[in-house]
């Protein structure tokens, strides 16, 4: 293994560990314990008697530069290899989404003689798609093989290999200078910045560009989302946070953006110090995360109580309609719900399976709390009493698409920002 991370093993006490920051080296303090978790994309065979990986998932702030992390990592080998479920094309909204981010870069930072532009974490090529079909020069990064393979198949040059140091390095000597390198979910996935930053450094032309796009804190703290806290989301995000981060290793923090995706993320465009002035909105976003105290102890605190509130709501409100005989399932086999399920004890006993369209996660089991994953076809066969759902960003296109359920009498269950029937 190349990157210094470190791993504290499957079973370990419930009780804070000192841990220090992996961008500053700083103390984390420990502010909210989700406790013993699976693998969050870890779907088994329902046959499979092969133990299954724990770690406790539990999250703090750096009292130095105020990134919040995870105060444990998993070995990144055990959930980015061949068999990764996640298909970033299986929603409409994320592929529109990512054509419009490719045609920005080509109207944009791309639009000079022989443009390259390089992406970690590519998955199946949502991104790359349409700056391939533009004919410009790319390479994705992708160590999980299955999806890569998928990206591939499209005609877009993929290797399947964690972008770091030496391999960001390889590629600036075999193929020149980048002029975008850009991640989507995939920054926050990666705890060992320095070997990332360093590759970017290596990689990245001069006046080049490097952006990268992830759940933002400001919004998990406002929605109470901590289900965007798992295994792979090693690090949460505010614009503080980042901008120490890329100062720490020689960047500047240059524009940031808002999005409305995957229930609220940020955007952010960081440039070599020096090379380029920032924008009006990244001290925007400074000063309103200043004004609502994102980054104190106390919001954050506050956000862990929220937690356990949504957390009680929820089973309260599952082990009613149970009592009352109604048929509940869920909608959406995510990562996320590995946290919800695992942290709330939400098993098959009060959600009856889950209905998901990615063929990798169907007819197995979810993480920790084996609840059956079946196609979209069960949903209607027969449609339930109530559907929770688990994915919950994409609300807007899966209620679209499930219409027939509520004119039927169905009512979908949420649990962000609040747990209501919709
Ligand atoms: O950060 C990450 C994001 C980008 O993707 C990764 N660490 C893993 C993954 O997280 P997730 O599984 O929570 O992502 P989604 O996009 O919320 O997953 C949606 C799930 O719902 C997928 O399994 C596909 C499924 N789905 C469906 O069954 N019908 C999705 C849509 C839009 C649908 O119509
Ligand atoms: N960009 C896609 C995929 C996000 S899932 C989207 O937004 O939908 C995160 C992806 O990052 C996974 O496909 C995983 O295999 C990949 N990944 C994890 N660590 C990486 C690294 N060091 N370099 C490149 N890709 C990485
Ligand atoms: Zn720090």
């Amino acid at each position: 293994m190349t990157h210094p991370h470190c791993y504290g093993g499957s079973t370990v006490p419930n009780e804070p560990v000192a841990v220090t920051c992996k961008v500053c080296g700083g103390h984390v303090h420990e502010f909210l314990d989700l406790g013993r978790q699976p693998l969050s994309d870890a779907f088994r065979e329902p046959e499979s008697v092969a133990p299954e990986f724990f770690f406790r998932l539990a999250v703090g702030r750096c009292e130095s530069c105020t990134m919040v992390q995870l105060t444990e990592s998993v070995p990144r080998e055990k959930m980015f290899h061949e068999d990764y479920p996640y298909h970033s094309s299986g929603s409409a909204v994320m592929r529109a989404h990512f054509a419009t981010v490719a045609r920005r870069f080509l109207d944009t930072e791309l639009a000079v003689p022989d443009p390259f532009i390089v992406e970690m974490g590519c998955n199946d090529g949502v991104m790359l798609a349409t700056i391939n079909q533009a004919g410009v020069r790319h390479l994705g990064f992708e160590p999980s093989n299955g999806v890569a393979e998928a990206a591939r198949a499209q005609g877009i040059r993929v290797r399947t290999a964690f972008f770091e140091e030496e391999t960001a390095a390889r590629v600036r000597a075999q193929e020149g200078p980048a002029q975008v390198i850009y991640a989507a979910n995939t920054m926050c996935h990666i705890p060992y910045p320095e070997s990332i930053f360093r590759g970017v450094d290596a990689l990245l032309a001069p006046d080049g560009v490097f952006v990268f796009e992830d759940p933002y804190l400001g919004d998990l703290v406002a929605k109470t989302s901590f289900d965007q806290i798992y295994d792979e989301h090693f690090f949460l995000f505010s614009g503080h946070s980042v901008r120490a981060m890329a100062e720490h290793y020689g960047f500047q923090l240059v524009d940031v953006d808002r999005l409305a995706v995957h229930g609220g993320e940020v955007r952010y465009t960081l440039a070599r110090a020096g090379a380029r002035v920032p924008s009006a909105a990244v001290a925007g976003l400074l000063a309103e995360e200043d004004a609502s105290g994102l980054s104190d102890l106390t919001t954050l605190r506050r956000f862990g109580d929220s937690v356990l509130r949504v957390r009680d709501d929820l089973v309260a409100l599952l082990r009613r309609l149970r009592a009352e005989g109604s048929l509940v399932v869920a909608y959406g086999a995510t990562a996320k719900s590995a946290t919800v399920t695992n942290f709330c004890g939400i098993g098959p006993e009060l959600v009856s399976y889950v209905c998901d369209s990615t063929p990798a996660k169907q007819h197995r089991i979810t993480p920790g709390k084996h609840i059956p994953v079946r196609p979209p076809t069960a949903f209607r066969d027969p449609y339930p009493d109530y559907a929770l759902l688990f994915a919950w960003n994409h609300a807007d296109e899966i209620m679209a698409k499930e219409e027939e359920f509520r004119r039927r009498g169905g009512q979908w269950i949420s649990y962000v920002p609040d747990v209501r029937v919709l």
